[in-house]
């Protein structure tokens, strides 16, 4: 089957192809649809988000659609910067633009306090048709200064326990195999596996 990505983050694109490598399922990307504008990530919800976009992207493109609305909540700051990851430091701020702010506003927080979680909530919908969602999550600790040079977003400073190394050291078979966005995907194959033929098929 061909399945659509709303996104244009390169980042969660290259996670995604190599997650459905082997699958079965043709990957097409967003960027081939010149047509269909950036979506406003208006809502208060990762979920809603996520629906958001893969509902409008289906609808415009005519394609099974499939967006990720994911980012980083860290208790200390009340589950900051949550949906609003990608913009934390503002509208066209970088990856290193959001990762610096994030240090600067945990400058403070002692180790024990510097947990923090990724989520990632999936949204499969069909044009005009049904949604579904699938979420994932991955605990772990901010540190004070990067690691890593893989991965993307708040990866070099994001520290997993397990394997003593953030994201950004891990590399990208690893991450896959515990981050939210793995969790969520395999959730999601599942999900089209045990569908009769052709239900999400292009029509
Ligand atoms: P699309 O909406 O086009 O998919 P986006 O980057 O705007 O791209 P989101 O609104 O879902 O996507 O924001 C996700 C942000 O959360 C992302 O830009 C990173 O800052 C952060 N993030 C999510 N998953 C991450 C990961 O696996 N590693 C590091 N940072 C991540």
């Amino acid at each position: 089957m061909d399945l659509l990505l709303a996104t244009r983050n390169p980042g969660k694109l290259h996670e995604i192809e190599l997650l459905l490598a082997g699958t079965g399922i043709r990957v097409r990307s967003v960027s081939e649809f010149s047509h269909i504008p950036e979506i406003e990530e208006d809502g208060d919800t990762f979920e809603a988000n996520a629906r958001k976009k893969a509902q409008t992207v289906a609808d415009l493109s005519g394609l099974p659609t499939l967006a990720d609305d994911s980012g980083l909540q860290v208790k200390e700051l009340r589950g900051l910067p949550g949906v609003r990851s990608s913009r934390y430091a503002g509208e066209s701020a970088s990856d290193a633009d959001n990762t610096r702010k994030l240090l600067a506003a945990m400058e403070h927080i002692p180790f024990p306090r510097r947990r923090a979680a990724f989520c990632c909530v999936m949204a499969l919908c069909r044009p005009r048709g049904e949604c579904h969602l699938f979420h994932g999550h991955l605990e772990g600790i901010i540190l004070e200064k990067q690691r890593g040079s893989g991965g993307f977003g708040y990866d070099p400073v994001f520290l997993v326990a397990e394997y003593g190394k953030t994201l950004a050291e891990l590399g990208t078979d690893i991450k896959n195999r515990i981050s939210h966005r793995g969790q969520a995907l395999r959730q999601v194959v599942d999900f089209l596996r045990c569908l009769p033929p052709a239900t999400f098929a292009v029509k």
